[in-house]
């Protein structure tokens, strides 16, 4: 990998000239993101540095995009990690990456990779909707691209999504006869090592008789899926970050990612075979990772929605700028009430003190992180952050006020497209083209179609008579005069 960028010479710092040779690979990872950077790499850079165990070297494989990939070649992959809070900046080289492909252009070399007895985790970060899963049901999906994809594995050709590359490689490696393997999920579902077994099995199930069943049997004896629970704020990456590392590194860094300070993991000890020492690192292996992930995705995750949805749509550019709006605290804080009120401590842990440190970590203006970042791809999310207190609080005979005001804010957001006060806003979903063919009026419609909630819950007239309220009071009143009407329920 050359050290050259253009005219600019890459400064020591990201160059492995001077920093010794890259570590052995020893994971794999489908996603290479600014979370993932942020995240897994330097657990597992830590852990390396902890141990002096140099077998974890990290393949980064991307199933689409190349900058990122092409960044991290020229740098040998190398990179820095920004720590920001408040005025403070501090920056990390993470030496933990040892190759970096592109899927589409060097489907060969994934593939051998996969098949590589050296490595014995694959970590995924591939987001909510790279699952190929009906968001409510979890089932793997029967469109377009899964029947394209399952067609390519069967074919021993290139499949195109992520989960198709991991069906392939796995299916790679039980032909090689590489050994066992973890597959370990880093993406905010519920249960995500749970589910994204299940959708590799529903996945291997379709393709043709007799290497469905020897996939089947290979997985069952060779793979484990351990569930995780991943949490660091990581916003896209800016022109700024880019000035940053390069006045506190030196060096161009195009792979650079910025974060706040706070990272957590606790992971599920299910391993098939050996792993980096990330609890050296700070991660925590535990027996049962469900209470921590179920804690994080309805306090954190579900709070973070419902600030993007209704900050964008009372004309907030970032996160920090929404939390610091006294309409828009409100109604978190009543959402906090609702799901304290409906989900356990994970052991050791204090649920309120939780809560409010989550929007301390929001309330960080030096991160910059943007309303419609988080508020994207909302189809995906709502299902697993915001949907299950809605049935948890109709299962304790109540309703949730506040989380049927997320699902609103969604709506609004999504098909309206445009703030209080008219402006554009930017809209990424999945759902966005479907919804907006349909009626703004036709809330029950609206609901069959991007099926964010169960077919139950559609079908409760109270409900959809509440929902149809909040999206009144919205169109009508603003996000602020909604969200601040909010009471306890
Ligand atoms: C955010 C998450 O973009 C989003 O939907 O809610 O990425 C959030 O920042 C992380 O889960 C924090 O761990």
């Amino acid at each position: 990998m050359a050290a050259r960028r253009g005219d600019v010479t890459v400064a020591d710092r990201l160059s492995r000239a001077a920093r010794g040779p890259a570590p052995r690979p020893g994971v794999l990872h489908l996603g290479v993101g600014a979370f993932h950077r942020a995240h897994q790499a330097v657990y597992t850079d830590l852990a390396m540095a902890a141990t002096g165990d140099p077998r974890w070297g990290i393949v980064e494989v991307a199933p689409r995009s190349t900058g990122v990939v092409e960044a991290l070649r020229r740098q040998d992959g190398l990179y820095t990690v920004l720590t920001r809070s408040g005025e403070r900046v501090t920056a990390q080289v993470v030496g933990a990456v040892s190759e970096a492909w592109h899927a589409p252009s060097h489907w060969a070399d994934v593939a051998a990779k996969f098949a590589d007895p050296r490595i014995a985790v694959v970590t995924l970060t591939i987001t909510e909707k790279g699952y190929l899963g009906d968001p409510v049901t979890g089932r793997l999906l029967d469109d377009d691209t899964v029947r394209a994809d399952v067609a390519a594995v069967a074919a021993g050709e290139r499949p195109r999504t992520g989960l198709g590359l991991l069906v392939a490689g796995l299916a790679g490696r039980a032909a090689a006869d590489a050994g066992p393997v973890t597959v370990l999920s880093c993406d905010n579902l519920i249960g995500n090592g749970r589910r994204l077994s299940a959708l590799v099995g529903e996945f291997a199930a379709r393709l043709p008789a007799p290497l469905a069943r020897d996939l089947a049997g290979w997985i069952a004896a060779s793979v484990r899926f351990p569930s995780a629970m991943v949490d660091r704020i990581v916003p896209a990456t800016t022109p700024a970050d880019r000035a940053d590392a390069l006045r506190l590194v030196g060096a161009a860094d195009d792979a650079v990612v910025a974060a706040e300070p706070f990272t957590q993991w606790v992971i599920e000890d299910d391993f098939a075979g050996d792993r980096p020492a990330w609890e050296l690192a700070g991660a925590e292996l535990v027996t049962d990772v469900g209470p921590h992930e179920t804690a994080k995705l309805r306090v954190l995750n579900a709070a973070h929605s419902m600030i993007a949805y209704l900050g964008a749509l009372a004309g907030h550019e970032t996160i920090a700028a929404a939390v610091a709006d006294p309409a828009i605290r409100t109604a978190v804080e009543a959402l906090h009430r609702d799901v304290l009120a409906t989900i356990d401590a994970p052991p050791g842990w204090d649920l309120p003190a939780y809560a409010a440190s989550v929007l301390e970590r929001f309330a960080n203006p030096a991160l910059g992180h943007r309303c419609d970042q988080v508020a994207s791809d909302g189809s995906q999310k709502l299902p697993v952050r915001v949907v299950p207190t809605l049935l948890a609080t109709s299962a304790a005979g109540r309703t949730s006020a506040a989380a049927t005001l997320v699902v609103a804010a969604w709506l609004r957001f999504v098909v309206a497209g445009v703030d209080d006060d008219g402006r554009p806003l930017t809209v990424s979903d999945p759902a966005r083209d479907t919804l907006r063919a349909v009626p703004a009026s036709d809330v029950a419609r609206l609901l069959r179609t991007a099926a964010v909630v169960p077919a139950e819950l559609a079908a409760d007239d109270a409900w959809v008579a509440d929902l149809t309220a909040r999206l009144d009071d919205l169109a009508r009143h603003g996000a602020r005069a909604t969200a601040a009407a909010l009471q306890p329920s």
